[in-house]
């Protein structure tokens, strides 16, 4: 299926719709697509690329722009999507998602137009997070790195040492956002190793907490803009493959490649098929 041409949009809602569009074409493919835990986080690219981020493929040149870190790599088809709607990527490198000509690979890969690093091996995106946000401070300057986190991802040690270094650093500049799903891929998160009580895990480590409802496009705003003094950690309650028939909050959402009827039967779903 050849993607969607490229469109300038306006709102957050607009963003996220497009972004679920985008995420459901890129199904197609016969490597498959992280459907549910691109789709969770849709509402939540939406906002930040629509409202929040700073010139967000910016480079290296401007030091006051925003970092945003997909750190749960595998929903990259929601980033891709963000990427080409705000014009940072083409819309026709989409189309050879995950072949062996396509410049986009499965996973973020540092290089392309909007991707600060490779991320994919999960537990690495906080860390990288508290070096860019410490940096931005050392260089005296407004940057902010914005990180989001698979609840599952959260089972990666090395994000309680980046959690534990951020409020000893003072990084205010630094928002860690956890789509909350309660999915990983082997099951519920609270049947592997059991997360709760999370946001006062977060808060114990001394961080401003926020728990949201993920598909609230004035909550995460709210979150995402209220004045902090210590770094932020948003525990944004979400369903994995939301509005994706027989897919919506299940574990077999993870990855799948979806046939002809599957991608209608959701793009009607998503109101963006009438037939
Ligand atoms: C270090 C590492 N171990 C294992 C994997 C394989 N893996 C890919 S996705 C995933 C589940 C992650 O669950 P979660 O972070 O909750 O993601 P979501 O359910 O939101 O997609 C795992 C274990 C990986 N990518 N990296």
């Amino acid at each position: 299926m050849r993607s969607s041409s490229q469109s300038s949009l306006a709102t957050s809602q607009q963003l996220a719709d497009a972004i679920r569009l985008r995420i459901i074409e890129m199904s197609a493919s016969p490597a498959g697509v992280h459907v549910g835990g691109s789709i969770s986080i849709a509402d939540i690219m939406g906002v930040l690329y629509a409202e929040i981020l700073r010139n967000p493929a910016g480079g290296w040149s401007d030091h006051d722009r925003d970092h945003f870190i997909l750190s749960k790599g595998h929903a990259c088809s929601a980033l891709y999507a963000a990427l080409v709607e705000i014009g940072a990527l083409d819309a026709r490198a989409l189309d050879s998602y995950a072949e062996d000509d396509g410049i986009l690979a499965g996973h973020p890969m540092k290089g392309i137009s909007g991707v600060d690093f490779s991320t994919g091996a999960l537990g690495h995106g906080l860390p990288i997070g508290v070096g860019i946000a410490l940096g931005g401070l050392r260089l005296g300057t407004r940057r902010r790195a914005f990180v989001i986190l698979g609840d599952g991802e959260l089972q990666e040690g090395s994000n309680w040492e980046a959690a534990m270094a951020a409020p000893a650093l003072g990084l205010h500049n630094l928002v860690a956002i956890v789509d909350r799903n309660r999915w990983q891929i082997s099951g519920a998160t609270e049947d592997c190793v059991g997360l709760e009580p999370l946001s006062s895990k977060w808060s114990s480590f001394g961080w401003e907490t926020a728990v949201i409802d993920g598909h609230d496009h004035a909550q995460i705003r709210d979150a995402l803009t209220a004045p902090r003094e210590r770094p932020l950690a948003v525990v944004a309650e979400t369903i994995k493959a939301r509005g994706v028939p027989g897919l919506e909050d299940t574990k077999d959402s993870h990855s799948a490649s979806l046939d002809d009827q599957e991608r209608a039967a959701a793009l009607r779903a998503m109101g963006r098929l009438t037939s």
